[in-house]
Order: C-alpha cells, then structure tokens, then sequence
C-alpha cells in the first residue's frame, strides 16, 4: 500500500484552507484542488510499502512521539514549488513551533531509518498542500491572485501523528486514516 505519515487537521483549518482554494480557483488555472478532508502536512512519504511493515513504523513513531509534547502552528503565507517559474504545487505555510516541529522531523527521519526507510533527501519544507497544477499554461493568474490573498493566522495545536494510506485515483488521491500516535511527552 501507498503509505505516508502526517499530521491531520482541525476542521476549522480545514475551512479555511477550502476558502482559500475557492479564492484561487477563480484564478481559472488548470490545478488539481486537494479534496478538503485531505487536506494535511506530510512529515514522511514512504511509498508502497507492505501493510505487515506498518506495525514497526507505528511503533518507531510511537517511541519518538514520547519525547514530544503538543505545540501550534500558525497558517502563514501561500507559496509554490517552485517558488520562481513555473508552478507545481500550491500550498499554505506554518509559523509558530517551527523549530519543534523540524525537530520532530528530524527525529521521525532518524526513528525510520532504523525501521529501514532511508531519510529524504530533500529539506524538509512543511507546507498544507492546496492543489497541484496540472495545466502549467495558466499559472500567470494564480500566482496573481496568490498575491492579492491573505491567510487567516489561524492557529492548530499539532497533538498527533497520524500514518495514511493513499489510494490513487483518476480525480486525485483518496487518503485513508491507519493508525494514530499522539504527543505525549509529560516534562517535570
Ligand atoms: P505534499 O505534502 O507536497 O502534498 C501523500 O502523497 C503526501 O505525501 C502528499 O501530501 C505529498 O506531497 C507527500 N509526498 C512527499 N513525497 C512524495 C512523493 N515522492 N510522491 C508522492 N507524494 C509525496
């Protein structure tokens, strides 16, 4: 199965994330929107993996989420990969614990490559993913109308990690919750 790590979302974010789309779509370019219950931040895509190695990544991420206590994050700005040219890919940025989440990131990467999953290569750019272009022709408008937006700074408090199964279909994935870990860290 098609497997990635991230955490979910309130549903509040979520809305927001939908407003903004429908402020884009506007825009007219041929960009693939993200279904807004799979709207997410992906801290670690494994690719196809075979459901009996789930239990062992379950658990590396249960044993690092322990050192790990809630923290929030912020919605900032609208971006694109990549950031100059052509676009790719549409999404919102995070302010806020920043630097706790980087390092719950670094740390996940360290806990999988033990499991046998090597870490990605590229850095760790955290973003909520709003749509996917498809139709690089008309992205002039988009990244017009991106300007002219601007973000709720919405708050969310990140509480737990949750690993996806993701199923391609023709109009886009379908994302399935597996399995849940939470923060847990209790600090003296
Ligand atoms: P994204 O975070 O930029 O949207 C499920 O496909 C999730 O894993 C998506 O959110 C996706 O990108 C992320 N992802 C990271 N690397 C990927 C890859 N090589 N192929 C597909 N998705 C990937």
């Amino acid at each position: 199965m098609r497997c990635f790590l991230a955490v979910a979302l309130p549903e509040e974010i979520k809305e927001i994330l939908r407003g903004l789309q429908e402020e884009l779509r506007a825009a007219g370019a041929g960009v693939r929107w993200v279904r807004p219950e799979g709207f997410h931040l992906t801290l670690k895509f494994f690719g196809e993996i075979p459901e009996k190695k789930l239990p062992s990544l379950v658990q590396a991420a249960e044993q690092t989420a322990r050192d790990f206590e809630p923290f929030e994050l912020t919605l900032s700005e609208i971006g694109f990969f990549p950031e100059k040219g052509t676009p790719r890919v549409v999404w919102v940025g995070l302010s806020g614990e920043l630097e706790t989440l980087k390092e719950l990131h670094r740390r996940l990467e360290k806990a999988f490559k033990k499991t046998g999953f090597p870490p990605e290569k590229r850095p760790f750019h955290p973003h909520l993913t709003l749509g996917r272009v498809k139709e690089p022709q008309s992205t002039e408008a988009l990244r017009r109308r991106a300007a002219e937006l601007s973000v709720p700074g919405k708050s969310f408090r990140v509480e737990g990690l949750t690993f996806y199964r993701s199923k391609l279909r023709p109009d886009g994935a379908l994302y399935t919750a597996l399995a849940t870990v939470e923060l847990v860290c209790e600090r003296e």
